[in-house]
């Protein structure tokens, strides 16, 4: 570590509680927050690992609006699945918070009002769009429109996803309420702005002369491009009715800006955990010895490197981020992960689908972390690491060794003789791996700290290979036992640097090895293991991944896409006809005098209609869309020429026109206007 810090708080973005967690969440944030946080408390060193729900904001009511739900019923359902799922997976926070909780209302109000007595904000009564059907202000993502920079059709009023960059709704070409469609209109409010163009110098200073080396490129080059535009005042209030209240009274009915709350969520948790704990919080965020760290995505990157510390340096009694390492975007199989068309491998059923795996997805997340670019996440590549490197390397190496060691010498360490020159080498190698895995992971590469413990595994195999003890074992029974306790050594070391990657299997190799669980440091060496110890009964660390599972997943995909090309593809144009075919067709309006279920299906209804010709009985397959007595004394139209038909055992005598939907669903063709049965339809 360039310098030695006293402490760390490490934060992971605090997710949306409107939806659960998929893999494109954990490999951008939680994963890599996750080995960072489990290897410095490997460290010995002072560390807290701040995550919980972001519970504000338009993604949360706009959920709730389109189940017809309140926002509370919302946030309290996706917070508890989150929150599970984090823990089976073995996320391992200090604390879970979530932004609901009083404690986070009391803390963003009280930091609000010292901004705001202290005149850090700035006062301005704009035009700003309004829907005025349902009544509300359009911020954020209640307005969507063309964004001017790309051109991209659904940008939302905070921020265009394709491109990346922060709008205001004002910016947007075309813009249209999020809530009703409609066109909105300009209506004059009043809104406090943190003024960050007054904090350009501050922030060129503070990241672009002082963190030049050590942030990630992505991250600085987007931080520099912001700076370089210039900033311009953020509007820090919002007329909502679902956030944080804003503590001040001539605001009254205004909340706080989700993003001016959310990251504030962090200091909460940490109040909460302090809580919980006993131990002051005040350090964590307060002492210039502490590294503060974000873990977050590529789309968060100007709240937490711009926005949030103004807050903080403003507020005075804070200390700023050290880093702020974060992942761009996974994709899956080819396609943006999307909660909305469901394109995603959601964490809650992987844990069911795959029980006891959160190592393999760790790994696979891990090895193809979106770190330099956006990457893809395929079931395939899920499948070949885990059955080509985890199992075939890693797992084979610990199986072989701890088969023979139990067949060779009952389980028991045996004691290593002179080595000769190839198990010299591989000792010596052996030895730099715990640095050499230290410095990737304290430099936020973690693919390249996961491929380096590989790389040991491989080390392992490679000198079993090689030795060859099981032909050895009749020949040279003393140089077996070297090799053995050379293999398990390696066995060992793998146990401690595998844990803050795979900490299940790190789990389970501790116990066949019967070991304690180790500090990082301890690891390096060749004596870990002492002759004469008892070791555990050998288990599988990795299992083969079939086939089937794989397919399985993938149909589950195709299902998905399936279901999304329903519902959005209207079925092209038929064949052209010609004007004499049409008019074969004989089309009247009529009215429907009696109807009722046919016993025994559930599809069809039994209708007695009026033509105008006649009344004549026709049976119709809509009984999922209408109830047989509600529709009583409809105006239809029939096609009257159409050969009857025996539907069971009921002759059908002409068809009622309905208009199907790209989903089946199916509603009456109706004249638009009052006319007599019997009219003709062309
Ligand atoms: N809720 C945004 C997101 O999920 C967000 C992060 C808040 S971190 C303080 O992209
Ligand atoms: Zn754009």
């Amino acid at each position: 570590m360039d310098r030695k810090f006293a402490r760390y708080t490490v934060t992971s973005a605090l997710p949306y509680a409107n939806g659960p967690i998929h893999i494109g969440h954990l490999a951008g944030v939680y994963v890599p927050a996750d080995i960072y946080v489990r290897y410095l408390r490997m460290k010995d060193e002072d560390v807290i690992f701040i995550g919980g729900s972001d519970e504000h904001g338009v993604p949360i009511t706009i959920k709730a609006r389109a189940e017809g739900v309140s926002p509370q019923v919302i946030v309290d359902r996706y917070h508890e699945l989150i929150k599970k799922s984090f823990e089976d997976f073995g996320i391992s926070f200090d604390v879970y918070s979530r932004t609901s909780a009083p404690i986070h209302h009391e803390t963003a109000s009280e930091f609000f009002k010292k901004l705001y007595d202290e005149g850090k904000f700035v006062e301005k009564t704009t035009e700003q769009y309004y829907d005025e059907e349902t009544k509300h202000f359009l911020a954020d993502r209640y307005i969507t429109g063309t964004c001017p920079h790309c051109g991209y059709e659904k940008a939302y009023g905070d921020q265009c996803e394709n491109c990346g960059t922060s709008l205001s709704p004002l910016e947007l070409i075309n813009p249209k309420s999020a809530l009703s469609g409609n066109v909105p209109v300009l209506k004059e409010t009043k809104h406090w702005y943190l003024p960050l163009d007054r904090y350009e110098d501050w922030l060129k200073e503070w990241i672009l002369k002082g963190h030049k080396d050590d942030w990630k490129t992505n991250v600085y080059g987007q931080v520099k491009s912001w700076l370089d535009h210039g900033l311009k005042p953020r509007a820090v209030t919002r007329d909502l009715d679902w956030g944080v209240k804003v503590p001040v009274k001539e605001a009254e009915g205004k909340v706080l800006y989700v993003w001016f709350d959310a990251p504030i969520g962090y200091i909460s948790a940490t109040k909460e955990w302090s809580e919980n704990t006993g131990k002051d919080w005040k350090p964590y965020w307060k002492d210039k010895d502490t590294k503060l760290v974000h873990f977050i995505g590529k789309d968060n990157i100007v709240f937490h490197c711009i926005i949030f510390p103004v807050m903080l340096h403003t507020e005075g009694t804070y200390i700023v981020p050290d880093n702020v390492p974060a992942n761009e975007f996974l994709n899956l199989e080819n396609d943006k992960i999307s909660t909305s068309r469901n394109w995603a491998v959601w964490l809650h059923e992987y844990l069911e689908e795959f029980p006891g795996k959160q190592d393999v997805l760790r790994y696979v997340l891990t090895a193809n972390a979106p770190e330099t670019k956006d990457n893809d996440f395929t079931w395939r590549d899920f499948q070949a690491r885990n059955n080509n490197e985890l199992l075939a390397i890693f797992g084979n190496f610990v199986n072989r060794t701890l088969v023979l060691t139990g067949k060779y010498f009952d389980g028991v360490v045996p004691e290593a003789g002179e080595p000769d020159g190839e198990t010299r080498k591989v000792i010596e190698a052996m030895t730099g791996y715990p640095e050499k895995i230290s410095a990737s992971i304290e430099r936020y590469r973690f693919r390249e700290a996961l491929n380096e413990l590989m790389n040991l595994a491989r080390l392992g195999n490679k000198y079993l290979t090689d030795m060859e003890p099981w032909k050895l074992i009749k020949t040279d029974e003393e140089k077996v036992k070297t090799i053995l306790n050379v293999s398990l050594q390696i066995a060992a070391n793998l146990s401690i640097l595998s844990e803050p990657f795979l900490p299940f299997s790190a789990e389970k190799l501790r116990n066949m090895l019967n070991l304690p669980q180790m500090k990082w440091d301890e690891a390096g060496s060749a004596g870990i293991l002492k002759a004469g110890h008892e070791l555990n009964k050998p288990e599988f660390l990795f299992e083969k991944i079939e086939d089937a599972a794989i397919e399985a997943q993938i149909q589950k995909l195709m299902d998905t896409k399936k279901e999304n090309e329903k519902e959005t593809a209207v079925k092209p144009q038929k064949e052209e006809i010609t004007y004499e075919d049409f008019m074969k067709m004989d089309i009247r309006t009529a009215t429907i005098l009696e109807a009722e279920k046919v016993p025994k299906t559930d599809k069809l209804i039994k209708l007695k209609i009026d033509t105008g010709i006649d009344q004549r009985t026709i049976v119709s397959g809509i009984a999922k869309y209408y109830n047989a007595e509600d529709i009583v004394g409809r105006k239809i139209c029939v096609l009257v020429n159409l050969a009857p038909r025996k539907l069971r055992g009921i002759v059908s005598q002409g068809m009622i026109l309905m208009a199907e939907d790209t989903e089946g669903k199916l509603v009456f063709v109706t004249p638009s206007e009052d006319i007599m049965n019997g009219s003709e339809v062309k």
